[in-house]
């Protein structure tokens, strides 16, 4: 077994159970609606049914890659499997059928006293003393398990398959689960300071592929593990710039996640709560993942709130996130107009970068010529200008570079933007 197995087995024993009280479940009718932001799938006896099946995803180079992924069993194929909400100290039954050519399974790190068809959840062994799987699994082709617990602490977790974890868990068996707290489905945890505004809140699911290991699987080869080498890196399935693209995008049908976070100015009176972003690690290595601009402020860590015995506020400002494989980290994000500059009040006493040094590809720009957030200024005419109303975009990317391209071109992969619009926000939104 190694490493990254043992890591992922340690943390599935580990786990503590917080004791709660359920309440009220949320709604999110208009969820399947939002093209921004976290999309959840929920249901009042917080049941899911799964199906591992396999299918493509495409990457912005033009490529096109088999996967392994759940599904929600209603819509298939996706990447990342669909993101579950629950409510902490409530019962969760999962359900997963299995279409893959070999058995598959699910773990739930962080939750405890997890059943599968009924029994103890425990690891499995064959007749001479191997371990098969973390967990009972759905046999091949054709299989089915039903898994059962009680959400534990509100936070984020990751599900994901628990059987020959290495080829399983680079194949895309992985997905994300949110556990809100009772009575608060606006807090990232029990404690009132963890508070998120409504409707901004966001899911990275990162992760990464070698597209050597897919197509050795497609083709019914060995697969060497030890030797692999992943080439895309991704947040919620896709490489920027396809991580701009809205949920549920038509040309991204198996990638249904964007990741674009779309804010306001922090403002005491109009808009006086953060966003959450909630980083899930589903890869083997670390990914230092860093927004420019503004830090953030780290709340939970793994499924629980970071605070003292006595409930002391142990969060902090972060500017380099690390997330390492298997971990989760909850935090609360806003953007402040720290400088207040205003062309007439008080401009700012430096040149306006040339736009040259704004442009991403080509002739296209999202830079509004214009130092100051809300004013938009002309660009010259052989530029396509993307701003809509002098809205600052600041990049959040993996720090470590090579995690930052497509197949090693730069800029892509593990990236995304976070987009700041002035305080009376854009006409068009
Ligand atoms: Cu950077």
């Amino acid at each position: 077994m190694r490493r990254l197995t043992l890591q992922r087995l340690l943390a599935l024993t580990a786990a503590a159970l917080l004791v709660v009280t359920p309440v009220v479940v949320r709604t999110q009718a208009d969820a399947a609606e939002m093209s921004e932001g976290l999309l959840c799938d929920t249901d009042p006896n917080q049941t899911f049914s799964l199906t591992a099946s396999a299918g493509y995803i495409s990457t912005p180079d033009g490529n096109s890659i088999y996967m392994w992924s759940y599904g929600n069993s209603k819509r298939g194929f996706q990447l990342p499997g669909p993101v579950l909400c629950v409510e902490s100290g409530r019962p969760v039954t999962v359900i997963l059928h299995n279409t893959l050519p070999e058995a598959t399974s699910i773990v739930f790190p962080g939750q405890v006293a997890v059943k599968a068809n009924g029994n103890p959840a425990q690891p499995q062994f064959d007749s001479g003393g191997s371990l098969t799987s973390l967990v009972q699994p759905a046999a091949a082709t054709d299989g089915s398990v039903t898994y059962t617990f009680t959400a534990g602490s509100p936070g984020s977790y990751l599900y994901e398959t628990g059987t020959d974890v290495d080829k399983q868990l680079q194949m895309g068996l992985y997905g994300a689960l949110v556990v809100r707290p009772a009575g608060h489905p606006n807090q990232v945890n029990d404690r009132a300071d963890s508070a998120f505004a409504n409707g901004k809140e966001y899911v990275y699911l990162l992760s990464e592929v070698d597209p050597d290991v897919h197509l050795a699987v497609e083709r019914n080869q060995p697969v060497d593990v030890n030797a692999s080498k992943s080439r895309y890196f991704m947040i919620n399935g896709r490489s920027m710039p396809d991580t701009l693209a809205p949920n549920n995008a038509p040309w991204l049908p198996g990638q249904p996640y964007g990741a674009l976070v779309h804010i306001k100015p922090y403002d005491s009176a109009t808009n006086p709560l953060p966003a959450t972003i909630r980083y899930l690690n589903a890869g083997s290595v670390n990914y230092p993942f860093h927004p420019h601009g503004s830090d953030e402020r780290v709340v939970n860590r793994d499924g629980h709130p970071l605070q003292g015995p006595a409930g002391q506020d142990l969060s902090y400002l972060k500017y380099d996130l690390d997330v390492g494989p298997g971990q989760s980290l909850d935090v609360l994000m806003d953007w402040r107009d720290v400088e207040h500059w205003n062309a007439t009040t008080n401009p700012i006493p430096t040149q306006i970068p040339a736009i040259t040094d704004q442009l991403l590809v080509g002739p296209d720009t999202w830079f509004s010529e214009s130092g100051y957030l809300g004013t938009k200024n002309p660009v010259p005419s052989n530029l396509t200008q993307n701003n809509e109303c002098g809205e600052y975009y600041h990049i959040a990317h993996s720090h470590a570079l090579e995690q930052a391209t497509n197949y090693g071109a730069a800029f892509g992969g593990m990236m995304t933007v976070f987009r700041i619009d002035p305080p009376a926000g854009c006409e068009s939104q």
